[in-house]
């Protein structure tokens, strides 16, 4: 079924010019938006001017293989956040034996390039290492939950000061409200959750720390699990900042009523995020699907940009050739706003001219400052 939507047709008559300067990957250079004339008109510019961060996740091998591709991530974003490089599976693929060289070389690329950089993920059922699923299920809780401890600690430490907000837990919600049965509720309980929000708190107090889910952006069953969960882990004083909200949307379905959801957290004294945002349709893409998915970007920056504490919008990934749609959604793909061959889309353009029609709009800076 395709869902009727009001069609954002002035957006598609926008051609600005991409910017895209190699300037922008040396340091020294422009703060949050940029600075330079080539950039006024980045996704970044025109964010910094309403205080509004706007963050891509990043594919570290096209980052550092493709300059087309670094290009964008410089010039258009002002965070990012490592599509797979700071999970468990990756940063520890052997019991005590850490790589960090990854996810240190996009943080050390983010600093570069005046970029705040999004944690993702502490606490997780999925990209575990071989080692721990295979272990896990014979250990006392006691052992995992002290391995569990390890992790968070040891991740958090290696990049304290350096990442901006933190996914400490990440999906533990199934989509029926109920806890994921994942090894971390099995063996540990719902505890492990307030668990690694303390210590990832002990490891980075600075650190924004983030409970992060997908289909939270609708009202029902799921987001009120959420809504509770955090609302109980304030009563029990655990240290968490805010709640990100995914937003994998896909134009066979209505789209969320997510500014109610954004700000009915944010009325909990959180910050909110969209932190994964990607509107993803069937192939080929006709006409009326791709009205849909610029709609539907433009609603969800809309929903960002009308709840002041929401502080960050982030897309999952900028190039439809790097999407991870097609891999899991037989037959449809084209999420992103920017197309096989890194050429800015309709989807694009409409972010673009949400940001500058908010051109002049109050500054968000010293609003969501959340626990701290
Ligand atoms: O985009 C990520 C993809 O490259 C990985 O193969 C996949 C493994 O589960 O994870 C994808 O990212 C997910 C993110 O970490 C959490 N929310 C859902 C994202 C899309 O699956």
């Amino acid at each position: 079924m395709v869902i009727q939507r009001s069609l954002l047709v002035g957006a598609l008559g926008l051609c600005a010019l991409l910017a895209t300067p190699a300037a922008a990957m040396a340091a020294p250079g422009p703060a949050e938006g940029g600075g330079s004339s080539q950039q006024r008109d980045s996704l970044r510019a025109l964010g910094a001017n309403i205080g509004l961060r706007i963050g891509t996740a990043v594919n570290t091998d096209q980052l550092g293989s493709n300059a087309a591709y670094a290009d964008i991530t410089a010039g258009q974003f002002s965070t990012v956040t490592p599509e797979n490089v700071m999970k468990w599976q990756l940063v520890e693929p052997a019991q005590g034996t850490y790589d960090w060289a990854a996810a240190d070389r996009l943080v050390a690329f983010a600093e570069a390039n005046h970029q705040l950089v999004r944690g993702h993920t502490l606490v997780w059922h999925s990209q575990l290492p071989d080692w721990l699923t295979a272990s896990a299920p014979s250990m006392s809780p006691d052992q995992l939950r002290e391995i569990l401890r390890k992790h968070v600690t040891d991740e958090v430490t290696h990049f304290k000061g350096k990442i901006w907000q933190w996914d400490v837990v990440n999906e533990a919600f199934n989509d029926d409200g109920t806890l994921r049965n994942s090894i971390w509720l099995q063996k540990l309980g719902p505890g492990y959750i307030a668990d690694a929000f303390r210590w990832a708190h002990q490891a980075d107090p600075q650190a924004k720390l983030f409970y992060n889910d997908y289909n939270i952006e609708y009202t029902g069953p799921k987001s009120n699990a959420v809504y509770a969960l955090v609302k109980n882990l304030q009563a029990q004083g655990v240290p968490i900042d805010g709640v990100g909200f995914q937003t994998h949307l896909d134009t066979r379905y209505p789209l969320p009523d997510l500014r109610n959801n954004l700000q009915r957290f944010a009325d909990l004294g959180l910050d909110v995020a969209e932190t994964e945002v990607d509107v993803r349709t069937t192939l080929p893409v006709t006409a009326t699907e791709q009205s849909a998915q610029v709609a539907a970007y433009s609603q969800t920056l809309q929903a960002c940009m009308a709840v002041k504490q929401c502080i960050s919008y982030t897309v999952w990934g900028f190039g439809d050739a790097y999407s991870w749609v097609p891999g899991v959604f037989q037959g449809e793909g084209a999420a992103s706003i920017y197309d096989e061959n890194l050429q800015p889309k309709p989807e694009y353009y409409a972010l673009q001219q949400d940001l500058e029609l908010a051109t002049g709009a109050p500054h968000r800076s010293g609003v969501g400052a959340g626990r701290g």
